[in-house]
């Protein structure tokens, strides 16, 4: 195999985030040993460490001059994204599958060069996997999706986090002037959401690199917007505020919290 046959590669890192939603679908059964991290809203459990040594393990032994960063700590003193990347969060949404057992994702970017070429999220209790390769366009399960159509403030769904509407003003006039306010707890299965036309943006005000990388390359398959809240392109090195929109409504939130900052 050639080192970039990304048909391969997409298939294999496909097949790698099934064995993985299994294993974490056969513990749901056992009891979880949770732990905090920065703070005790910011969760992590066994099950976060083993999916991400799971990954390592099989990226290491398959393709051993790819480069992993992870959110348990896998290659984390990556500086820069030469060569190919997989950035990984083994469960995005820890609160929830803490919580709920359910609302969690897989969350599998991969870049060549800082660019990005295969981006997967699997809801792993809803069974929905979300796929694209750069340029083929982007699929849920077995389906296609269509380029999301432009989308407008009045009669948008926006995704936030409550917490992000209480800290930040400018926040509060995109609520009172969309249609209304949704949050999932995963911010792959929030941005997967924009892709599926089930909501039209999703904002938030602190993610992580494996939090939005998978998400950004679905989203610009589809025509999407994916941005800081600044309008800034991403930094896939480093936490900073996201803003993703459908084409239309990226322009008036742009204009809004800007307008009103
Ligand atoms: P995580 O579950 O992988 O940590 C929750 O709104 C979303 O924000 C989740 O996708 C969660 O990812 C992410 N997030 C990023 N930083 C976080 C933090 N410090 N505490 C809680 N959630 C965080
Ligand atoms: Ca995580």
């Amino acid at each position: 195999m050639s080192n970039n046959d990304w048909g391969y590669i997409a298939n294999r890192a496909k097949e790698l985030v099934r064995e993985a939603a299994k294993l974490i679908k056969d513990s749901l059964k056992d009891e979880r040993t949770i732990e905090y991290k920065s703070n005790p809203n910011d969760l992590v459990t066994e099950m976060d460490r083993k999916i991400e040594a799971f990954f390592n393990e099989e990226i290491n032994k398959e393709f051993q001059e790819h480069l992993i960063l992870g959110e348990e700590g896998t290659g984390q003193d990556l500086e820069t994204l030469n060569g190919i990347v997989w950035i990984i969060d083994p469960i995005d949404g820890t609160t929830n599958f803490v919580h709920q057992q359910r609302h969690f994702a897989i969350s599998v970017g991969i870049y060549e060069e800082a660019v990005g070429k295969i981006g997967i999220i699997y809801d792993v209790m809803a069974d929905e996997l979300f796929t694209a390769v750069k340029g083929e366009g982007a699929f849920l399960n077995n389906t296609k999706l269509p380029k999301l159509n432009e989308a407008n403030l009045k009669e948008a769904l926006i995704a936030i986090n409550s917490g992000w509407i209480v800290e930040d003003t400018r926040m509060l006039s995109l609520v009172k002037e969309c249609r209304g306010t949704r949050s999932y707890g995963s911010a792959a299965i929030e941005i997967a959401s924009v892709a599926a036309n089930r909501t039209d943006a999703y904002i938030s005000l602190n993610l992580s690199p494996w939090d939005f990388a998978a998400g950004a390359i679905i989203i610009e398959e589809l025509g999407g917007r994916i941005t800081t809240v600044e309008g800034e392109q991403i930094n896939l090195l480093k936490a900073g505020t996201i803003c993703v929109a459908k084409p239309g409504l990226y322009e008036q939130l742009q204009e809004l919290i800007f307008k009103k900052g």
